[in-house]
């Protein structure tokens, strides 16, 4: 493959990523629960709302953390106020699109009011389009307001044009199921990834040609091949090559390219892949 088509192709692959990583934007409003402002906590009874979120049913508490450490932030929220509570969002996506659904779950670790007890093992649902994608359990045992025990979870959904993301408390009582850092993102295309192993492949290409030139016809055939430079070692041989130039050479190929290939494999995975933590494994 010619230098300058394996550049293009890099050159490609890249922007093409550089579009693509574009796609990776928060589609949620105030994810994170850091508005409004609390001191303390603040309780959301239904039908209420606050930025982004609608509380469906029940209430629910944004919490700062001066009550228990975030997720992120400086602020959570409890699903719970004194009755299990659940909220929503609108969302506006691209039809047949796959998005990457995230979030920090935990549980309220602080004691329960004795007029609201609530169990130990605080439990949500997660809904796209009103529909359960999977319950979580949390227990709070041995947790404290500065070991929350928050944990992310990765899930996939596929996007209609205008759909909806809710968490539901499963559990009665003043202390719920806490979330942090709802985040939706698009998953990149899967031509994205084929870009980007093609290019990787450009790049082992480009680099087989050239040590293959140097290195498999010997010391004395490359530096006939490269360009004179007076007073000058031949640029490809000055770091990689003894006297045992064409093991040499193999070796160096050989170790390139399957460097590459696990480069190709790893990146791929992180981009195409959607589930590292899937629901069904919760
Ligand atoms: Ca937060």
């Amino acid at each position: 493959m010619k230098t300058k088509t394996c550049i293009l192709l890099i050159q490609f692959a890249l922007c093409h990523f550089a579009t693509a990583g574009a796609a990776q934007t928060n589609l949620l409003v105030n994810g994170g629960f850091e508005t409004p402002t609390v001191s303390r906590f603040t309780t959301f009874i239904a039908p209420s709302s606050f930025l982004g979120w609608t509380v469906a049913s029940g209430g629910v508490d944004i919490v700062a953390d001066s009550f228990y450490a975030t997720a992120s932030g400086i602020q959570s929220l409890d699903l719970n106020s004194v009755v299990s509570g659940s909220i929503v969002q609108n969302v506006t996506t691209t039809p047949r699109q796959v998005y990457r659904v995230s979030f920090a779950f935990a549980a309220n670790p602080l004691p329960d009011s004795p007029s609201f007890p609530s169990p130990v093992i605080k439990q949500m649902e997660v809904r796209w389009d009103g529909i359960v994608l999977g319950a979580l359990a949390h227990n709070s045992t041995g947790h404290t307001a500065t070991d929350v025990g928050w944990h992310d979870y990765t899930l996939s959904v596929v996007g209609t044009g205008a759909n909806t993301l809710s968490f539901a408390s499963l559990t009665p009582g003043s202390a719920g199921p806490a979330l942090d850092n709802v985040r939706i993102v698009a998953v990149p295309e899967p031509s994205a990834c084929l870009w980007l192993t093609a290019a990787l492949c450009a790049v082992a290409a480009l680099a087989r040609t050239r040590f293959t030139t140097v290195f498999q016809h010997g010391l004395g055939a490359a530096e006939t091949h490269l360009p004179a430079r007076p007073n000058t070692r031949p640029p490809h041989c000055a770091y990689y090559c003894t006297e045992e130039t064409t093991l040499c050479g193999d070796r160096f190929v050989k170790g390139w390219l399957r460097t590459s290939a696990k480069i190709a494999l790893i990146l791929w995975y992180a981009s195409c892949s959607i589930n590292p933590r899937a629901i069904s494994d919760l």
